[in-house]
């Protein structure tokens, strides 16, 4: 998105704002954008009908809903547009606001504008929410004051207006936020792994990439990146720092391998070490790869960019290990609902991508019946058929993509739901004592529920409705 950078703007009583999407990131820009007294207009293309209540809110709060057809009605006196991350850029509106010349500042640069406290950014395609909250648990056991926000939930632009400077914000980002970002610094920017997604909003992996990368673009000397030296794309980063891809953060690689030459933390006898990066160099033991909160290979990585991200900031590395123990993994990821007649019901709804399901496919020695199947988001799915003809033994399909899903199984027998209450009972008749029932989307949850959070919530009462419910603590 082509649109002169914002850093001039003060955001108060002077600034007429249109801001554009009326969903949670929206209605947070308005709260913020008003109680800054910016005179506030909003859009948004959904029918009018279908915006309550919405528009009472906006109402209350003096701001002015201004349809998309009426836009142009109010744009000679507009100074600046803020966007939701979910409009793209070839959105008419967003088209309408360009070619008036006004300014276009995405929600997380915005919020950035306005942060007193400093940044830990964490993007990639799998794994930003744990890290993000794995992040913020280090952080206020560490006894510092600590919002999270951004992809993960909460719009953060409404969490970095309750902190000052004295305090850290952890952000997860995504590809959608990052695009539009010109002057956002993190003070620790952190790249999990990179594979297909969106492929529906970006012409290719090299743009999809090229938003990802926006997260370091801006950091400077005294900043630092995390990124992931076992994921090819993220690792060729390692070697590639040059020309416009320059690096100015100092860089802390994680590896699975043992690898103490090339990272900062890597595996080494089933344990996690760290090479402090100050101090006294040898090498400390920070946990047993067999304590980690979450299952799989991939929450390893996750651990370890967590780790890496508060001891760039000086956080005590001898106090990881007992924080770890106390961390409760968010919601929707890879979470253990109940065993009902010893088969495990794991809700992984927040796997919207085909890499999540095949990180959560090996996630788990025991056979799997796997729930997938949604709003497909135009990834390729080849690799994930693989997976599941590997780990699964039976699929359960559901939403659009589920003819698609069960073109991929091969001998896998597939069969489809409804609802998520029916895919479930058809997971309970498929499966037998020792297996795992995963629900693990690979696609978004709009075409049958209202979010990928509905959607797992839908899952958890359909097993609590399980006869023989055992609910473990
Ligand atoms: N809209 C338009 N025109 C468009 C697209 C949308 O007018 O072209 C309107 C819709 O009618 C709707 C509003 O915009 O009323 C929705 O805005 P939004 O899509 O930006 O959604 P929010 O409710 O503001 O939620 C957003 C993120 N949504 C997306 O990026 C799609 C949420 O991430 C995020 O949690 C929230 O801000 C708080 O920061 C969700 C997501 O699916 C979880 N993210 C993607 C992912 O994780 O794969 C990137």
């Amino acid at each position: 998105m082509n649109s002169p950078d914002a850093t001039h703007f003060a955001f108060d009583v002077h600034e007429r704002v249109v801001i554009i999407g009326m969903g949670k990131t929206g209605l947070a820009c308005v709260d913020v954008l008003r109680d800054r007294r910016c005179t506030v207009f909003i859009t948004d293309e959904m029918p009018v009908a279908a915006l309550e209540p919405a528009m009472t809110h906006v109402r209350e709060k003096g701001a002015r809903f201004v349809p998309p057809s009426e836009l142009a009605s109010i744009l000679d006196d507009i100074t600046v547009a803020v966007i939701s991350p979910g409009v793209g850029p070839t959105s008419p509106v967003v088209l309408a606001v360009m070619n008036a010349d006004i300014p276009i500042v995405g929600e997380i640069e915005l919020a950035y504008l306005l942060s007193r406290a400093p940044i830990i950014a964490v993007s990639g395609t799998k794994g930003k929410s744990t890290t993000t909250a794995l992040i913020g648990h280090f952080l206020r056991e560490s006894g510092r004051t600590v919002r999270v926000g951004g992809n993960i939930g909460n719009p953060l632009v409404a969490e970095v207006s309750q902190i000052g400077p004295d305090g850290w914000i952890v952000a997860e980002v995504s590809s959608f936020q990052l695009e539009s970002t010109r002057t956002f610094r993190p003070r620790v920017s952190v790249l999990l792994n990179l594979s297909e997604d969106h492929l529906d909003r970006y012409a290719s992996m090299d743009e999809y990439a090229a938003a990802k990368f926006r997260i370091f673009t801006n950091q400077g000397l005294s900043d630092y990146f995390v990124g992931n030296l076992d994921d090819k794309r993220v690792a060729e980063l390692h070697w590639q720092f040059s020309g416009e891809m320059r690096m100015e953060a100092r860089q802390l690689w994680f590896t699975l391998r043992d690898d103490a030459r090339h990272a900062t933390m890597y595996v080494h006898d089933e344990a996690i070490w760290y090479a402090p990066i100050t101090g006294d160099p040898r090498a400390i033991r920070i946990a047993g790869i067999d304590e980690m909160p979450i299952p799989g290979q991939h929450s390893i990585a996750n651990v370890m960019a967590a780790m890496l991200s508060v001891l760039a900031i000086g956080v005590d590395p001898m106090r990881l290990h007992s924080w770890l123990s106390s961390y409760r993994p968010p919601a929707h990821r890879l979470m253990h609902v109940a065993t009902v007649d010893d088969v495990a019901y794991i809700d992984d709804s927040k796997a919207t991508n085909p890499a999540a399901v095949i990180a959560a496919l090996h996630a788990f020695a025991r056979p799997i019946v796997l729930i997938a199947g949604g709003r497909s988001k135009g990834t390729d799915f080849a690799a994930l058929g693989a997976a599941i003809r590997e780990r699964a033994h039976r699929v359960v399909v559901i939403g659009e993509a589920a003819d698609e899903i069960a073109a991929l199984c091969g001998d896998v027998p597939t069969s489809r739901a409804t609802s998520m209450q029916e895919a479930v009972a058809i997971a309970q008749r498929s499966s037998q004592a020792g297996d795992i029932v995963l629900l693990s989307p690979a696609c978004a949850s709009f075409d049958m529920f209202k979010s990928a959070e509905d959607r797992g919530d839908q899952f958890i009462a359909a097993v609590h409705a399980l006869n023989g419910v055992h609910v473990d603590a």
